[in-house]
This record gives C-alpha cells, sequence and structure tokens, in this order.
C-alpha cells in the first residue's frame, strides 16, 4: 500500500520535472518600435538563448495579422531583408535580434503601438527531437529611436 502510494508520488514528481525541462528558453529585453497610425508594419527585437540546440519557427502576435522572422544582408552595396523560415538556437548560444542585424517583422498592424505598451508575442520553438513549445514574451514598446 505504501509502497503504491510511493509510486503515485514519484509519477506526479516526474511529471513536473519533465515539464520544467520544457522550459528550456529565455527570452530578454524584448521591444517593439513605436509607430504612428497610417504605419501597419514594424520591427520587435529581442534576446533569446535556448539551453538545448533549437529553432525558432514562428512567431505570432494578436496586434498583427502575419509575423516574420528577417536577416539583413547585404547584396551588393544594398541590405536586403530575407525571411528565414527557421531561425537556429545553438546550446547556451544568445542569438540578439536587434536594428540592422535579424529582427522580428509585424505586418498588418491593427492599431498603432504606443510608446510604453506592452506587446505580447508568441514565439515557437522545436527542439532537434521536433518537440515544440511555445514561448510567451511582453514586449515593451519603445520610441522609433528608441535601443539604437
Ligand atoms: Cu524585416
Amino acid at each position: 500500500m505504501n509502497q503504491h502510494i510511493t509510486a503515485s508520488l514519484l509519477l506526479a514528481l516526474s511529471s513536473i520535472c519533465s515539464a520544467t525541462v520544457n522550459a528550456q528558453v529565455t527570452v530578454k529585453e524584448a521591444w517593439i518600435r513605436a509607430t504612428v497610425a497610417p504605419q501597419k508594419v514594424t520591427g520587435a527585437f529581442l534576446q533569446i538563448t535556448s539551453k538545448q540546440d533549437a529553432k525558432l519557427i514562428a512567431v505570432s502576435s494578436n496586434i498583427a495579422d502575419n509575423v516574420e522572422i528577417h536577416s539583413m544582408e547585404m547584396e551588393g552595396d544594398m541590405m536586403k531583408m530575407r525571411e528565414i523560415k527557421d531561425l537556429p538556437l545553438p546550446a547556451g548560444k544568445t542569438i540578439e535580434l536587434k536594428p540592422g542585424g535579424m529582427h522580428i517583422m509585424l505586418f498588418g498592424l491593427k492599431k498603432a503601438v504606443k510608446e510604453g505598451e506592452k506587446i505580447k508575442l508568441n514565439l515557437t520553438v522545436e527542439d532537434n527531437k521536433k518537440q515544440r513549445q511555445q514561448v510567451e514574451v511582453q514586449a515593451t514598446v519603445k520610441a522609433m529611436n528608441g535601443g539604437m
């Protein structure tokens, strides 16, 4: 009887532990560039670190119709943005998305985003076992030149 109770307790504990193990992605310094009314596009920036090899495969936000991950690459003399389908997150390495570099782009904004607001971003991260995890991030809206 006692043994049975111990076993189910262990089982319960181990499922709690595996839930914690999945929380392997940390996001810091998330911010979004403020917009003025007619503007339908803006950029989001953050620092993301995964404890395991993983990749960022999607970002969404309830204020935008479509969200893409972009890289900036030189093409001749021009900097060009290109959509990245998945952004590799090597174990333990902090990947920085910042103005002039890789960034998240929000299209079809449903409203202007104002300085000081908090906007929710949902990140989908897939590990090398194809297990997906949702990471919810609160990004702070900063003025046009904030953080540059
Ligand atoms: Cu872009």
